[in-house]
């Protein structure tokens, strides 16, 4: 039973499972906080020293002073890097992390520095880096640098380019970035288990020239999926195609960053995808072109309009556009399965069933559960329910959330907003709140 507790969406006769395994689960300790959760400790370290891990909300605000503007990463944050000797040195701690990705799921993930996805690299074409990597996690890894262009050395690929970095050992990249562009970070050792767990990064690097492909507002994530079972907390990294939390950067909506900006702004958005598939990425209220991938950049004559790009696995697309239309705009994966919460999938079909005696054959059946027929007319009544507290499995979401101005919103998974404002200050990244539409711009019952 406990294996298929992701099936027990209270769908039709399902619920009645449902709600029978909730009354189980009461007695049970129900305090899964970032901090508390015991069944976490057993299966990971988590970080030992704190004093290395920045508080990623001191972190996202893009500074003022650099000779590029700084990248915003949603739901992340920059590792800062020092000067060494015209060397710019980083150090990333690959470890196990706790990973909220929505409030009501936290997941035990592998990542850098404290978080998964680890922190963004950031540096400008040219520059000299050095990159420090400790392996805190119970297996050896490696890094490659996904895109780079450097000495075949420093390619991370354990066993073939360098020996594995063994547990509680620390190697040292040291290569000159000759390109700029948008590229990943991720482990070349154990793959399938650590790609899964949820290590990887992005690895921005600003063109030498800051008047180069310069915007004003520049924003990136990574597209990562995970297979947890409801209840549990460890991804299963031998799924291949059925996972059931599609993320940003490790978040699900409603709790991802809506991106803020104002009205004339040039926006780019960059989005690397280390997932198992691919992700057609669609935006709303605005036509974008694609300016860079992992590759580099578009030369202008070969891009063309677009409100939806296919991002394939291993690539990154960096979307660009004036952000001409004010409003709530839908930036989302438009794989409809992939803006959905884990209790979204594999759900029965009840659509057209008649389940009006349901209700009273059941309950004289088995009189302490309590049954709701649903799903006849389709699903869209399950935010309400949940909205009621019906979906009380430990450690999931449900399969639609988020409410907005005009109600629920139906969505979970990869979805967020644009938000484009008039008179947003530059370097003003803060939350807008809904729009407030001008009179008589909203479509309306007749
Ligand atoms: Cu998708």
């Amino acid at each position: 039973m406990q294996q298929n507790r992701r099936n027990f969406l209270g769908l039709g006769a399902t619920l009645l499972a449902t709600a029978g395994m909730a009354s189980t689960l009461k007695g049970q300790d129900h305090d899964h906080g970032f901090h508390s959760d015991s069944s976490s400790k057993r299966q990971l370290t988590l970080v030992k020293n704190p004093k290395r891990i920045l508080s990623p909300a001191t972190i996202i605000t893009p500074r003022e002073g650099k000779s590029y503007n700084p990248i915003v990463t949603l739901n992340g944050w920059t590792l800062p890097y020092e000067m060494k000797e015209g060397v710019k040195e980083f150090h990333l701690i690959a470890e196990p992390v706790i990973r909220e990705f929505s409030p009501g799921m936290v997941v035990n993930c592998w990542g850098y520095n404290g978080t998964s996805p680890g922190p963004t690299l950031e540096a400008v074409e040219g520059d000299r880096v050095r990159i420090y990597v400790t392996n805190k996690l119970p297996e050896h890894t490696t890094i490659h640098w996904h895109g780079l262009v450097l000495p075949n050395g420093m390619d991370g690929v354990g066993g073939l380019t360098q020996p594995q970095i063994g547990v509680g050992e620390t190697y040292v990249y040291e290569f000159t970035l000759t390109q700029s562009g948008t590229f990943m970070y991720h482990p070349h050792a154990d793959e399938m288990m650590q790609m899964a767990m949820g290590a990887m990064g992005m690895f921005i690097i600003h063109p030498k020239n800051p008047k180069e492909h310069a915007v004003d507002r520049d924003f990136c994530f990574l597209l990562a999926s995970y297979d947890v079972a409801a209840g549990t907390y460890t991804p299963n990294p031998s799924t291949m195609t059925e996972f059931n939390l599609w993320t940003f950067n490790s978040r699900t909506f409603p709790s991802i960053d809506s991106m803020n900006v104002a009205v004339g702004d040039r926006v780019r958005i960059r989005v690397g995808n280390l997932t198992m598939t691919n992700h057609p990425i669609h935006m709303h209220g605005h036509t974008f072109e694609v300016t860079c991938t992992d590759g580099g950049w578009v030369p202008k004559s070969a891009r063309w309009p677009e409100v939806t790009t296919d991002v394939a696995v291993g690539q990154i697309r960096a979307i660009e556009f004036t952000a001409k239309h004010e409003g709530d705009w839908s930036l989302h994966c438009h794989k409809s399965h992939h803006t959905m919460g884990p209790m979204g999938h594999n759900v029965p079909n009840m659509l057209v069933v008649k389940q009006d005696d349901l209700t009273e054959k059941i309950s004289d059946l088995m009189p302490d559960y309590m049954y709701m027929p649903m799903g006849k007319n389709g699903m869209a009544e399950m935010q309400e329910m949940e909205a009621m507290g019906m979906t009380l499995l430990q450690n999931t979401l449900p399969m639609m959330t988020g409410t907005g101005p005009f109600g629920a919103i139906e969505t979970g998974g990869m979805f967020t907003t644009v938000k484009v404002r008039k008179n947003k200050a530059r370097g003003d990244y803060s939350d807008s709140g809904w729009f407030q539409h001008p009179a008589g711009s909203v479509a309306k019952k007749v």
